[in-house]
């Protein structure tokens, strides 16, 4: 058996918006054409994925009756159970319709925001019906260009009241749902809104269902910010608070590319994986791989279907790669514990006396300066393990 083909064990998944993208952009119209949401699904099962995940209105066209949203959902469900996937995730799109222009959750008007919480509201219905456990909330319109038409503080206020009220919802349904909060610095808005993982991990602290509230890192939006993304997930991981990840690739100063996982910064993404499972110690993030690409606008139909796979087989290759990198001896000799028995309990847990022993060391700092690291050899390992020249 191929040890590179996807398992349901991977967890991989993708949006419907993903495979199903026609490749407009806004310099050009679709390259191809638009597959029945049920065609999409047998295509990714025939890829190997595990799930498959969607805004509402990638199913149900924004205005359906309720017949015909019934209608359509009976015909999802059969191609998922013909077909075997899953939907992890579900999520609204508050950006498409003109009536988002100024913002969802934070637009001024009432009335806006009404809609936006009408329509979660009925999404949520929709995801949980279709079996998601994992609620994302992207908040592509929440922002501005003309600064002054709001106090920037109102829109917080706004998005806490947002999601206090649909966290109160869940619970009072008693659904088995929990939200995951997507950061982006910009585009479409020229600045949104709680722009990186770590501005969301604060305002989740100030939320009233803080544990049911986490973050949906991507890839692309920490890399356009110009940030490390490794460390914005290590972060969320260390809080209990990475209940989903859209990986894709993105290169740095750019506008959000959504490219196939792993097809540029490939250091970025061997680091990334080796966090994710968790080759280097620690807890291995079992959640939903979710893959929020697209593929080049050069492709058709087969071509989507190559990007699909080639995501899949990306991170398969970098997790063998991460796991013989930490198995390698110089590895880890280079990185071993440096675990100290008396100095390790000074470090932690304030104390008087602690800060008395801490006076009394004997620190030799120009000693601690000369020492040499060896994070060259370190790094020139990793980039070896990442060509297969070891392992
Ligand atoms: C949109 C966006 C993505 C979000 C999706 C969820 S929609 O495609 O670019 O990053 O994850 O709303
Ligand atoms: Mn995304
Ligand atoms: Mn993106």
């Amino acid at each position: 058996m191929d040890a590179l083909a996807p398992t349901p064990e991977d967890r991989f998944s993708f949006g419907l918006w993903t495979v199903g993208n026609p490749g407009r952009d806004p310099f050009g119209e679709p390259v191809r054409p638009v597959s029945r949401p049920t065609e999409l699904v047998a295509g990714l099962a025939r890829c190997g994925a595990w799930g498959v995940n969607l805004h509402d209105n990638d199913l149900v066209p924004f205005g359906a009756s309720a017949a015909e949203r019934d209608r359509i959902v009976a015909e999802f469900r059969r191609a998922l159970d013909d077909h075997g996937m899953v939907v992890p995730m579900a999520t609204t799109n508050l950006f498409g319709h003109p009536a988002f222009k100024d913002g969802a959750f934070t637009a001024n008007d009432p009335a806006v925001r009404a809609l936006a919480l009408r329509k979660t509201l009925d999404a949520i219905d929709l995801g949980v019906e279709l079996g998601a456990r994992i609620y994302v909330f992207w908040g592509g319109r929440e922002g501005v260009e003309a600064e002054a038409c709001r106090d920037p503080r109102d829109a917080v206020k706004r998005m806490r009241d947002a999601l206090d009220f649909l966290c109160a919802y869940v619970e009072h349904q008693g659904y088995d749902l929990r939200f995951a909060l997507e950061a982006k610095p910009n585009e479409p808005r020229g600045d949104i809104y709680f722009p990186t993982t770590g501005h969301m991990l604060h305002f989740i602290s100030t939320l009233e269902h803080e544990a049911m509230v986490g973050v949906n890192p991507e890839v692309a939006h920490e890399t356009m910010a110009g940030l490390s993304f490794v460390h914005g997930v290590a972060q969320a991981m260390e809080a209990g608070k990475l209940f989903h990840i859209d990986l894709n690739a993105q290169r740095i100063g750019r506008y959000d590319q959504d490219l196939r996982f792993g097809s540029e910064d490939l250091k970025q993404a061997f680091c990334l994986v080796r966090l994710l499972e968790g080759t280097l110690g620690g807890a291995r993030y079992e959640g939903p791989r979710h893959f929020d690409a697209h593929a080049y606008r050069t492709e058709d139909q087969e071509g989507v279907w190559d990007f699909a796979k080639g995501c899949m087989r990306t991170y398969k290759l970098l997790a063998q790669r991460a796991a013989a990198f930490d198995a390698d001896p110089e590895v880890q000799e280079l990185v071993g514990s440096q675990a100290d028995e008396a100095l390790d309990p000074l470090l932690a847990g304030f104390s008087p006396a602690k800060v008395d022993a801490l006076r009394g060391l004997e620190l030799d700092a120009d000693a601690l300066g000369r020492r040499g690291l060896r994070y060259e050899r370190l790094d020139q390992l990793l980039v070896e393990h990442l060509m297969g020249a070891r392992g």
